[in-house]
């Protein structure tokens, strides 16, 4: 069957990857891109969209490589200056993502959604793929610690570098939280869902939380397929393996498919693995581990191909 719309679902460094390389093999009527938004915070009054951003600056070839999140050759020199004041300058926001921040704060106030603003950096940045926030209302995600109790999503993971140990996490608002119109028909039209290589603990789960999602997607007889972030029991960046721990689930692919449950239909795991044996799940084993711009349009590409292959397997 010929793939003509997939929907990707991610969080950000990890899943822009695999969003870079879908958009370099699809047209844009055929790949929306839902984010998650439970990073998202408030900061000196602006509105900050962590993974929305690593989206749009990775789609637009704006991202700072080196950190996979940011402007590249961005400056700090408003930190500098808040920090002349006094301020814990923890979480380090560039002199030219500050734009973005003004720009879509000022749109929110006056009354427009995230969504909106989200279609309008992307057209200005030259996307022609829509990037899509898992909704339009604020959803947080809150992660329960041992050593400072509960605390926001950037607290946790930047300014305490997720460090502390994790034994609940909460997704504040998801359940008051719907749909936006245009990720219901994105998920309603497609004809394939994939979950990018994200941390499905603090990334994809806020997506999954919003009220209406689950029952959304469980309702489209179509390949509804992740891609794991775990390679050999470890995470490739960041704290899912260690979470994992922590919350006293074996660090392994398996274990990220059983997570995701009867959402998904299919896994791709890594080819340094074993086969999950899940009964009824299909598999595929691949290269998942993305360092160049190939790699992403070589697993992209190969992911596509077992989903047209779907229907004659
Ligand atoms: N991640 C960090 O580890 N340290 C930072 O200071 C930081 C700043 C930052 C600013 C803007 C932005 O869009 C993202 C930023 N990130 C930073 C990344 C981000 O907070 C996390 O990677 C995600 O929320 C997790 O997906």
């Amino acid at each position: 069957m010929a793939i003509k719309r997939v929907v990707l679902l991610v969080g950000g460094v990890g899943g822009a990857k695999l969003a870079y390389g879908l958009k370099e093999l699809l047209r844009p009527d055929q790949l929306d891109v839902v984010v998650n938004t439970g990073d998202d915070f408030w900061l000196y009054g602006l509105r900050i969209c962590p993974d929305l951003d690593t989206i749009v600056y990775t789609l637009s070839g704006l991202v700072d490589r080196v950190n996979g999140w940011g402007i590249m050759h961005d400056s700090m020199r408003t930190l500098q200056a808040l920090q002349r004041f006094g301020e814990d300058t923890w979480f380090r926001l560039g002199d030219l993502d500050i734009a973005t921040h003004l720009l879509r704060t000022e749109m929110l106030r006056n009354g427009q959604t995230l969504t909106q603003v989200i279609a309008r950096l992307t057209t200005q940045l030259n996307i022609e793929h829509r990037v899509l926030p898992m909704t339009d209302h604020e959803v947080a995600t809150l992660v329960d610690t041992v050593e400072h109790g509960q605390l926001g999503f950037q607290q946790y993971f930047v300014r305490h570098r997720w460090q502390p140990t994790v034994s609940a996490i909460h997704y504040s608002g998801a359940e008051q939280a719907t749909l936006s119109p245009q990720v219901a028909e994105a998920i309603q039209t497609a004809d394939a869902i994939i979950i990018g290589p994200s941390n499905p603990w603090l990334s994809v789960a806020p997506i999954l939380a919003v009220n209406g999602m689950r029952g959304a997607l469980l309702a489209r007889d179509v390949p509804r397929v992740a891609v794991t972030p775990i390679i050999g029991g470890q995470a490739i960046k960041g704290p899912t393996a260690k979470i994992m721990h922590e919350l006293n689930i074996p660090p392994s692919s398996e274990q990220v498919a059983a997570f995701y449950g009867d959402i998904i239909n299919g896994f791709v795991y890594d080819q340094q693995d074993a086969a999950p044996s899940i009964a009824g799940l299909r598999v595929l084993s691949a290269q998942t581990l993305m360092r160049t711009d190939h790699d992403k349009i070589a697993l992209a590409k190969t992911v596509l191909g077992w989903l047209e292959a779907w229907g004659s397997s």
